[in-house]
């Protein structure tokens, strides 16, 4: 018999980066270890990206990672990314060590749901959203003697001899202030690795941008936290752990800039020598906003160049509001780093709008401080863009896209094809639309770049 609350892992399964890159400690588990703590249950999380490295990340040394965990219960934190590794890897385990317990959330475990179990019958359970408090209810319905669907919270579905089961108690979305702060002791020894402080203020986005998938899990309405508890984070990045820089993770930092005002004044009145970097959209960042930003200790934007970014055409597609994203680009670049991303491939961006997407590029790197990712569109789960291209997807080896599997990881085994192949409805981010047209930007995108998949600039 397994004693009541039973230690758990948890396993941030993200792409190992290349050397020298900047990373901090995942806050998907970092925010699940803190919330158990806090309910007595003991969590130990192990991470894929410090401890694997790039060339060498492939289903078996995974399977080789996930056989040394002790825990019975692991709880793994799915991407598109690595689903093909984690599905692969977590068969093995399963068939040496029936006992396991498998448990997915996060992003792709959010967007597949039952999919996944029904696909995958070793898998034994997946959370949909936020973690935090449905995972000890989850957990300790495990470990108790009564477990019936109505105590399991709902946004649970599992898997038992009979099939696939949903959960039907009552869970409703946290608001932010109830979270408990990532707790960073609970990184231990790990921490040397990490060399980047984050945090991120709010959970969810109110948009719906077709290619983004991140209300799957994170809801699409924005919750924000206050700012005294966020500052409470960021004194302790700054006091107890030494950092002279934060990076700020929300998907678009300036959305409310009332909010955005408020925190560069709070910001630059109480840490003078502490700089910080965010995202945000270009087009918001005026020139007097970039002011206050440099003034408060801003030394970096990373920001989507996207259609979203421009203004409507007359036929109702979006097209670029070129000249006010180069002036600010222009001007920000004085006194800060601008990572630009640039999708392509949309369906319905006709030619002349990708060549218009080449030529801003182009603009763009005449400035100082400025890098440019140009990423091939991969259509992510659960997107409003994967539904519109579901029936004309094609899997091709040479054609995945850098943003979903970067050129510098192992390459694809035979046994990952084999699975992406038979299964486009779960791994749709590695396909692309079979159509001339996207040869044709295809091939374009590669004279332009020099055959480089994933394209970074920098002047
Ligand atoms: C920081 C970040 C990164 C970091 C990774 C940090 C890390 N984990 O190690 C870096 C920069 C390396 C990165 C890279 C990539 N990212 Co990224 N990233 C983010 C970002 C901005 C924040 C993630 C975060 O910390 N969120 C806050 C936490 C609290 O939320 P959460 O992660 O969703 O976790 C909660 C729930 O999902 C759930 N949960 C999560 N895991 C688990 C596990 C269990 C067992 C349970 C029960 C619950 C659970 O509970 C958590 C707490 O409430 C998100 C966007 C966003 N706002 O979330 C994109 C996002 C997660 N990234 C995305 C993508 C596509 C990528 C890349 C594939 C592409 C790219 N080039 O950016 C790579 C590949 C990374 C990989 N994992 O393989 C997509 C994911 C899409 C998908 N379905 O896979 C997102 C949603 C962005 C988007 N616009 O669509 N990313």
């Amino acid at each position: 018999m397994y004693p009541q609350k039973e230690p758990i892992a948890l396993v941030n399964c993200c792409l190992p980066p290349p050397s020298g890159k900047l990373i901090g400690p995942p806050q998907s588990t970092l925010y699940l270890a803190s919330a158990l703590d806090q309910q007595g249950w003991v969590s130990t999380i192990y991470d894929t990206s410090i401890n694997i490295i790039p060339a060498e990340f492939t289903p078996e040394k995974l399977y080789q990672f996930l056989l040394e965990i002790p825990e019975r219960i692991i709880g793994i934190s799915l991407w598109d990314s690595v689903s093909p590794k984690v599905i692969l890897a977590t068969q093995k385990l399963k068939e040496k060590n029936p006992e396991k317990i498998i448990i997915l959330g996060g992003p792709t475990a959010s967007a597949l749901g039952e999919k996944l179990i029904a696909y995958f019958p070793w898998i034994n359970y997946i959370v949909f959203g936020e973690g935090e408090e449905v995972l000890q209810k989850l957990l300790s319905w495990i470990v108790s003697n009564n477990r019936s669907a109505n105590t399991l919270p709902s946004r649970v579905v599992g898997r038992n001899k009979g099939g696939i089961f949903y959960g039907k108690a009552d869970i409703s979305l946290l608001k932010p202030t109830q979270i408990p702060l990532p707790d960073y002791s609970l990184i231990n020894n790990n921490n040397i690795k990490y060399n980047r402080a984050e945090i991120i203020t709010t959970r969810g986005c109110p948009f719906n941008c077709s290619y983004c998938s991140v209300n799957n899990a994170l809801g699409n309405s924005i919750r924000y936290r206050n700012g005294r508890h966020f500052f409470e984070e960021i004194n302790n990045h700054i006091y107890q752990r030494g950092f002279d820089f934060i990076h700020i993770l929300d998907d678009n930092f300036g959305l409310s800039k009332k909010r955005f005002l408020q925190f560069i004044n709070k910001f630059s009145a109480r840490y003078p020598n502490i700089a910080w970097s965010c995202y945000h959209r270009i087009i918001d960042m005026d020139i007097s906003t970039i002011d206050l930003m440099v003034k408060s200790g801003c030394r970096g934007v990373y920001t989507g160049i996207e259609p979203d970014d421009g203004m409507k055409s007359n036929n109702g597609s979006k097209i670029f509001n070129k000249d006010a994203i180069l002036e600010r680009i222009r001007y920000a670049s004085k006194f800060m780093n601008i990572t630009g991303s640039i999708i392509w491939g949309f369906p319905n961006e006709n030619l002349t709008q990708f060549k218009e997407k080449l030529e801003l590029i182009d603009e763009i790197l005449n400035f100082e401080n400025v890098f440019v990712n140009i990423y091939q569109l991969a259509p992510l789960s659960g997107t409003r863009i994967l539904n519109d291209l579901k029936n004309r997807l094609i899997f091709d080896e040479e054609r995945i896209s850098g943003f979903i599997y970067p050129p510098y990881l192992s390459p694809l085994t035979a046994d990952e094809k084999i699975l992406i192949k038979e299964n486009p409805v779960m791994f749709s981010a590695f396909y692309h639309e079979d159509t001339r047209e996207f040869d044709n930007k295809f091939k374009a995108v590669n004279k332009f770049i020099g055959n480089d998949k994933q394209y970074i600039k920098k002047f």
